[in-house]
């Protein structure tokens, strides 16, 4: 494996009943989750919900998480922003903490052309020390064309991509066009798949709760026990369908609590489970457990 493949857990960020980010629960969250063996942390991407924080907010938890870790496990900051000068100092806080690279999603909302998404790419290149790792994620960030990604991946400072697209022809090209570079499978729900194109290793959302599952389907792979790691994911996939259902980051949070760590609900707009839909959510949660 690669130094920055393996599975990667896309972390939470907790939250106080007040809404205030809450550092204090950050040690509890990382303990647990190397515990369960996953080989690092993806800090303040999408399921970090960073868009419903501000900069100095992520700041604060990008330092606590590496604070936690003391180098056990390889670190990502995600310092994506609409504005280039938010990523920038995100990216300068992120080396200054120890992390292994930045990603960072395309600026959206405005209606950018691709040579300002490039542009911008080119300038957290840099001026941030680290090496970068951009994030594909299909459906929200069309106008980068795969073109456009694979110019980037020509960049000796861009590391790789973490592709949250189901289109795997495309990650397959990724790893062709340059085969050092570290692609991350995005899907959870695929990560197999992902897998056998080629990735290096996998970010999610739910080896926040179900790390040690991925990791054995990751080990699985890698020795070519297929029918092991196929069950594997069938198996986690069936919770995920309820995670899906229910909102992938409330309910994980919801999981979060019930295995003792409580970082609270997520931000508005999100909204908690109902009783119902948590109830459903922890009994699939009980028929997958490993232990
Ligand atoms: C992030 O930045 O946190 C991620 O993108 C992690 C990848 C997740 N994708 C999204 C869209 O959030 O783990 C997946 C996803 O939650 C999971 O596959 C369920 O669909």
């Amino acid at each position: 494996t690669p130094r920055l493949g393996g599975i990667l857990s896309a972390l939470v960020t907790p939250f106080r009943p007040d809404g205030a980010v809450n550092l204090d629960a950050i040690p509890a969250l990382v303990e647990l989750q190397l515990a369960q063996g996953v080989h690092g942390f993806y800090v303040g991407g999408s399921t970090g919900e960073a868009f419903l924080q501000t900069p100095q907010e992520r700041i604060d938890v990008l330092r606590e998480v590496a604070r936690a870790a003391r180098g056990r496990g390889r670190l990502i900051a995600h310092v994506g922003a609409i504005a280039t000068q938010d990523s920038l100092r995100m990216g300068a806080a992120a080396a200054e903490a120890g992390y292994d690279a930045v990603s960072a999603i395309p600026p959206f909302y405005y209606d950018f052309s691709r040579d300002d998404l490039l542009a911008h790419y080119m300038r957290l290149v840099e001026e941030v020390s680290l090496p970068l790792i951009v994030y594909n994620f299909g459906g929200r960030v069309g106008r980068l064309t795969a073109d456009d990604l694979l110019r980037l991946l020509d960049e000796p400072k861009v590391a790789g991509v973490k592709h949250t697209s189901q289109d795997l022809y495309l990650l397959e090209r990724f790893k062709r066009h340059r085969p050092d570079a570290v692609i991350f499978n995005g899907y959870d729900e695929m990560c197999l798949a992902g897998l056998a194109m080629g990735a290096d290793g996998a970010i999610g959302t739910t080896y926040n709760v179900m790390g040690d599952l991925f990791v054995a389907l990751e080990a699985a792979f890698r020795v070519g026990d297929l029918p092991r790691a196929r069950a594997l994911q069938v198996r986690a996939n069936t919770l995920i369908d309820v995670l899906i259902e229910v909102g992938v980051f409330p309910g994980t949070k919801a999981l979060l609590k019930a295995l003792g760590v409580d970082c609270g609900e997520c931000r508005a707009p999100f909204r908690p489970l109902s009783p119902d839909q948590s109830q459903r959510l922890q009994a699939a949660f009980a028929a997958i457990r490993m232990t």
